[in-house]
């Protein structure tokens, strides 16, 4: 039944930021996904007899790529692959599985918060046995060998029925078709205090969560509505679909406006909540106030005590370099280790396994823990649930809270989308070659104190990455950090991250944008982002 099957490299199979993503009909072409599945395999070791988790966000080109994957992954020796019910598990799901199951490995088929569909975009990416994305140097060997590939071997057979519970036969691979949100369901009832949350719930505490028509909509019916008991309808858009309604599923003020409106409006729910395509972000906004996905870490940080799982303490925390200084100030405080990585839950997965962290996240609305290895958007939302019901305050009282502690980091995203490749890239090579330059130059009020491009060592396996952004820091401890998207599929990304710190409490309640107003002007300046770009202004600010 396994036939060996003779193919030529593609010589666009480089994984990014989180796997190889990239458009639909990229991936249709003849023998594209099986030339980066063979090539996956064909980089690791040990597996024969082993268990593969299987699951994905349920978008368009899911269905396909699984009966694919299935196919290849019994004809190169695997002994069982698991399945989440019509090919669906979220992000987060996929990592608990495999770590539940003590898996060899997993393959999560995704987007994220990109839009899907027909032209919409499609992912794979590999996660190794402590459930967490493989690595740089998994990802760089699984490159290499899709430049070189001549072959892939796959099983001949009718595809697998996905949709019905039970194990079939796959040449001599078991395959276990098992219900989606079980196993993780059970997890989160391990680390939070669901009859706290009940009783919230039964006094009165109202919440929206908007599942934007993509992965968890079936985990919150589940947990949220009848395990926690919130009212039937607290879960919005929760039916997946495979182009998310024409919506990109993404949780920020852009694509979740609606929400934002809502909670700004005197009909809003206690908590307003949201999650993404592949279920591993997180939006998370009061009754009258946003919390930033870098202010949402140092509060679950400084908060994760009450819940149970976190009963303990924390022992550290990591965030990725652009995310906000908020939660050093938490470690500062707790006494713990600080830990910035580059962006990428990749980089996380030594530090947790290590035990040296804790709590992660990062400020594109992905939070965490140790209990899977990848960012989990309802495990924040729990999360935050539990100290709300903990604390018997508003989410407002909480952060108002926290920052007349610590201090507020007004921080700000601006995203220049789709921009041409050579301009951003020619962005980046002026702005690195200035850099020596630029320390102790002064602008107005400004002044800068350090420039680099960030590097870092990891402390647990001693590898170094190179080239992970350009920092601007500044005297007063406010920065300016530029780097291109690695998860996009047109053109270039270029991310601008502004931050500034305010201590004094009589300082905290400017709106963003004008606290920021004069580093913002200098992010346009020092980069010269229209001459490279074009562009006057970025196309979504967060
Ligand atoms: C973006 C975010 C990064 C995140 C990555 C994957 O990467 O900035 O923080 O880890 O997406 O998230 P980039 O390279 O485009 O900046 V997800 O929810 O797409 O799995
Ligand atoms: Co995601």
């Amino acid at each position: 039944m396994i036939k060996e099957i003779a193919t030529t490299p593609y010589s666009d199979q480089r994984p990014g930021t989180s796997g190889l993503r990239k458009k639909v009909p990229v991936f249709q072409q003849r023998h594209y996904v099986e030339n980066f599945v063979q090539s996956i395999f064909d980089s690791l070791t040990g597996f024969a007899g082993e268990t593969l988790v299987v699951g994905g966000d349920g978008r368009y080109y899911n269905r396909d790529a699984i009966q694919k994957i299935l196919k290849i992954a019994a004809a190169n020796g695997f002994g069982r692959a698991v399945v989440g019910r019509g090919g669906v598990l979220s992000t987060p799901a996929v990592s608990a599985l495999i770590r539940s199951l003590k898996a060899f490995g997993g393959v999560v088929l995704s987007a994220s918060h990109n839009p899907g569909g027909p032209d919409g975009d499609f992912g794979i990416k590999y996660n190794v046995a402590n459930g967490g994305p493989a690595p740089e140097k998994v990802t760089d060997a699984i490159y290499a060998r899709t430049r070189e590939i001549t072959s892939f071997r796959i099983v001949e057979a009718p595809d697998v029925d996905i949709d019905r519970l039970g194990v079939t036969q796959l040449g001599d691979m078991r395959v276990e078709i098992v219900d989606s949100v079980e196993n993780y369901a059970a997890l989160m009832q391990t680390l939070f205090d669901f009859d706290r949350i009940r009783d919230a719930f039964r006094g009165g505490f109202t919440m929206k969560f908007d599942a934007m028509s993509a992965v968890t909509g079936p985990y919150a019916h589940v947990i949220l509505e009848d395990m926690l008991g919130a009212a039937p309808g607290t879960v919005l858009n929760g039916a997946p679909l495979p182009d998310f309604g024409g919506h990109h599923p993404d949780p920020n003020l852009v694509h979740a406006k609606h929400l934002y409106d809502l909670a700004m409006s005197d009909r809003s729910p206690d908590l307003c909540a949201a999650s993404d395509g592949d279920g591993d972000r997180n939006l998370i906004i009061g009754r009258g106030r946003f919390v930033t996905p870098s202010d949402s870490l140092a509060v679950l940080a400084a908060n994760a005590h009450l819940a149970p799982g976190y009963r303990d303490g924390v022992a550290g925390i990591a965030r990725s370099m652009p995310t906000s200084g908020a939660a050093d100030r938490v470690a500062e405080k707790l006494g713990i280790g600080l830990y910035e990585t580059p962006t990428g839950w990749k980089f996380f997965g030594n530090l947790l396994d290590a035990g040296l962290v804790t709590i992660c996240g990062e400020e594109s609305a992905g939070t965490g823990s140790n209990h899977v290895r990848e960012k989990d958007g309802l495990w924040a939302v729990l999360l935050w649930l539990d100290v709300l019901a903990a604390r018997r305050q508003s989410v407002d009282a909480i952060l108002r809270d926290h920052w007349a502690t610590y201090g507020r980091n007004y921080y700000s995203r601006h995203d220049y989308e789709e921009v041409d490749s050579d301009g951003a890239n020619a962005l980046v090579k002026s702005l690195r070659d200035s850099l020596p330059s630029l320390k102790g130059k002064r602008f107005g009020a400004l002044e800068i104190a350090e420039a680099d491009d960030f590097a870092y060592h990891d402390p647990v396996d001693g590898s170094d990455s190179r080239n992970q952004g350009l920092r601007i820091m500044f005297a007063d401890g406010s920065r300016i950090v530029y780097r291109l998207s690695g998860t996009g599929t047109a053109g270039a990304t270029l991310r601008v991250y502004i931050e500034r710190y305010e201590a004094d409490p009589a300082k905290q309640f400017f709106e963003t944008q004008n606290a920021l107003s004069d580093l913002i002007a200098l992010s346009h300046e020092i980069a010269g982002i229209e001459r490279f770009t074009q562009r006057k202004a970025p196309s979504v600010i967060t």
